[in-house]
């Protein structure tokens, strides 16, 4: 099975229910899109979005779950109720959860697990950061991260990869397309000694992905599309974005 190319977009804590007409805009343009189009928008706007997309082929997702299935757990969210509210993916492992909320990898594969538990595909984000680059571990990192961060049972009908170096986010900056091409590479490589299907695992570029560098990252061998986070936020954008793909 050959890779799904997927276009997400991750809205971060940005995004109300007037933001909607964005979404509008886009199933306009792009409502039967030749490649997998997601948005994950903040969780308050899950139910809303979903039922605004209509029949439109573009699915919603979550930023995050709990890794628990129910209980005392104030102010979080888990994988049933974000597939209750709508969503059919979620986004887990992102940087910023791992720098905000101090998640480590082990954390992450547990989410997973409750994410593919629940029947959501799961969007799991990797990535260096600058130091860590700049000494030479990229790879060993990536390697440590997608180790740690998938649980048993991961396959490429349940879990996509989002290559996101943590110096890229929301800077401008970005890789060059050989380091890009390195990483992606050494992922697919890295996933076949524990997934069955590695071959057919999409696996994502994001970081700083715009209308004008997106047809060059998608070029890149191993890159099944995109996770974009600002450039998301604006339908003209994000479909420029879509039709790269
Ligand atoms: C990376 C990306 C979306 P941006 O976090 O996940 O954000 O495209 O703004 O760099």
């Amino acid at each position: 099975m050959a890779p799904r190319k997927l276009a997400a977009g991750n809205w971060k804590m940005n995004g109300d229910l007037a933001a909607l007409a964005e979404i509008d805009i886009l199933c306009d343009a792009h409502g039967a899109p030749s490649c997998d189009v997601l948005i994950c928008p903040p969780a308050t706007l899950i139910h809303a979005m979903k039922a605004r997309i209509g029949e439109n082929r573009i699915a919603v997702g979550g930023q995050d779950c709990h890794a628990r299935p129910s209980g005392a757990h104030t102010g979080d969210i888990s994988a049933a109720q974000l597939k209750d509210a709508g969503a059919t993916y979620v986004i887990l492992g992102h940087s910023e959860r791992r720098a905000d909320h101090g998640e480590s990898d082990s954390d992450v594969a547990q989410k997973v697990s409750a994410a593919i538990a629940a029947g959501l595909i799961a969007v799991v984000c990797v990535g260096e950061t600058e130091a860590e680059r700049d000494s030479g571990q990229t790879l060993d990192v990536i390697g440590r991260q997608l180790a740690g961060s998938l649980p048993e049972g991961a396959n490429a009908s349940n879990c996509v990869i989002a290559y996101e170096p943590v110096w890229a986010i929301g800077t401008g900056r970005t890789p060059t397309t050989d380091q890009i091409a390195e990483v992606h590479a050494f992922m697919r490589e890295k996933l076949a000694a524990s997934v069955s299907d590695a071959s057919g695992m999409s696996l994502l570029y994001g970081g700083s992905v715009k209308p004008s560098n997106a047809a060059e990252m998608f070029a890149i061998a191993n890159v099944d599309g995109a996770l974009v986070g600002g450039a998301s936020l604006k339908a003209a954008d994000f479909g420029a974005i879509i039709a790269a793909l």
